[in-house]
């Protein structure tokens, strides 16, 4: 992609923005970045691209910015269908999103791993396997770091893991993966996508330009995932905690076996995984896969999932005060990651809901609320639709974070759990999760 004195608009101001306006201008553009917040609300993102010459609109995108552009770089927090954009299409100006500028500028072979929940846990401990392995390797992508921000240090050796969204697929065109991962496919981001079959099809993206000498590792427990096999031209590798597979990684009499064609290798004993929770089973799984198809031995593959340390705000450990454990899992934001949050223990939770609402159905969570919940605590936005639609637990309306771990510590048993996994986005009362997470982990301090 020739960008040399290509007029290029970048729209949205946040991480994606600014590593795509900055690599953009690196390479000749003349750029111009689009936001909706006021300036004082950017004021520490403009001083460096002013000081990089980048020109910069806030408080709106006019209408004028749009036109006479070569190319419009769009950041995934911005619907693909907002009026701005469609007026740019019908201009026939190329939109393409931050994932796409990216590919076009990252030689190596790419690993990109989507799914409903565990993408994080398993981008980074597939990118610990390939270190392990000897690879040169880099991370980034939905994880945090944008991918662009990969290109300068990529050469056409290192393996690019990357975590993907459903927003992030939505704007690709030659994104190209040489492993595709789709871990599970569960209701998320209706808000945005409106219905599943949206979603899902936003997920399946992963998969277009894919080719014959490429791989697609699918949860082989999961429906939509096996719906989906059949929409890539990989091959395809599977994984499952339930079952054997044809190809792909299964437990067997306790161990982890990875088969490819004929042959078979044992990888480790599913008892050594550092991690809580069934579904980090599966995303070890999904990563040994990815670190057998790029052929890492499997002694260094052991290694990895070995030392792997849970990753921050997903059911992650953060202090034992009076014989209550209180556990971060602020990247649950969806009900199937609280499900899951939910079922990697046994009994006595005391569990905080709510945030920012996407639209999603809390009475999935009746079951397994009914089964090892002591009680709920709503914080946020959502809290009244919640409480609306959970039964059979006592519910405790709390407003705050602050407030609802205040009130499960005042009645914690020694031996209970205080779980965040809220099932909800953050934005309505922090300004990301990791923001919630930390908040959640201060407070928890403060109280021991
Ligand atoms: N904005 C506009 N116009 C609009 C909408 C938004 O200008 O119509 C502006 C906002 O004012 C804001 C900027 O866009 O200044 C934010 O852009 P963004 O939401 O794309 O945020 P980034 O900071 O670029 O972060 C994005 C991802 N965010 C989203 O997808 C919402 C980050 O994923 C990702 O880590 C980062 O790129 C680097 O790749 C976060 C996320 O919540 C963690 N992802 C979702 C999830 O995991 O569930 C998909």
């Amino acid at each position: 992609m020739e960008l040399n004195d290509k007029r290029v608009l970048v729209v949205g101001l946040g991480k994606s923005g600014v590593a795509s306006a900055l690599f953009l201008k690196e390479h000749g553009a003349r750029v111009t970045v689009s936001d909706t917040k006021s300036g004082d609300e950017l004021r520490n993102e403009i001083p460096v691209l002013l000081d990089h010459g980048i020109t910069v609109e806030t408080g709106g995108h006019g209408e004028r910015t749009f036109k006479g552009q070569d190319l419009i770089v769009v950041s995934p927090g911005i619907p693909v269908d907002a009026p701005p954009l469609q007026q740019a299409r019908s201009l026939g100006e190329p939109v393409i999103g931050e994932i796409e500028l990216a590919a076009q500028f990252l030689p190596g072979p790419t690993i990109a791993i989507t799914g409903s929940n565990g993408k994080t846990t398993t981008t980074t401990l597939a990118s610990e396997i390939m270190i392990a392995g000897g690879l040169p390797t880099l991370v980034g992508g939905n994880i945090g770091t944008p991918a662009i921000s990969l290109a300068s240090r990529a050469t056409p050796e290192t393996v690019i893991v990357l975590e993907v969204s459903s927003f992030q697929l939505e704007t690709i065109q030659t994104f190209h993966p040489k492993i595709a991962v789709v871990l599970n496919v569960t209701p998320d981001h209706l808000d945005r996508h409106r219905t599943l079959e949206v979603y899902v099809n936003a997920k399946a993206r992963i998969f277009e330009n894919q080719r014959g000498d490429d791989f697609a590792i699918l949860n082989a427990d999961d429906p939509i995932c096996v719906e989906m096999a059949g929409r890539t031209k990989a091959s395809v590798f599977w994984f499952s905690r339930q079952k054997e597979v044809k190809q792909g990684a299964w437990v067997r009499d306790g161990s982890i076996v990875f088969r490819q064609g004929e042959q078979q290798q044992e990888i480790m004993l599913a008892s050594q995984i550092p991690l809580k929770g069934s579904h980090n089973l599966e995303n070890v799984l999904a990563a040994i896969c990815a670190g057998a198809l790029m052929k890492c031995p499997p002694e260094k593959v052991s290694e990895a999932v070995q030392n792997f340390k849970a990753v921050e705000h997903r059911l992650e450990f953060v202090a034992a005060i009076r014989g209550v454990d209180f556990y971060n899992d602020s990247k649950a934001t969806n009900v199937d990651a609280t499900i899951k949050a939910i079922e990697s223990f046994p009994a006595n939770i005391h569990l905080i809901l709510g945030g920012k609402d996407k639209g999603s159905d809390y009475s999935v969570l009746n079951n397994p609320l009914k089964q090892r919940v002591k009680r709920v605590y709503t914080i946020g936005a959502a809290a009244g639709k919640i409480e609306s639609q959970i039964k059979n637990v006592e519910v405790v309306h709390a407003e705050t974070l602050d407030n609802a771990l205040r009130k499960a510590s005042a009645v914690a048993q020694p031996g209970d759990i205080v779980l965040l996994a809220p099932a909800c986005a953050s934005f309505d009362q922090f300004k990301n999760y990791e923001e919630r997470g930390r908040a959640f982990k201060e407070i928890v301090k403060a109280l021991a």
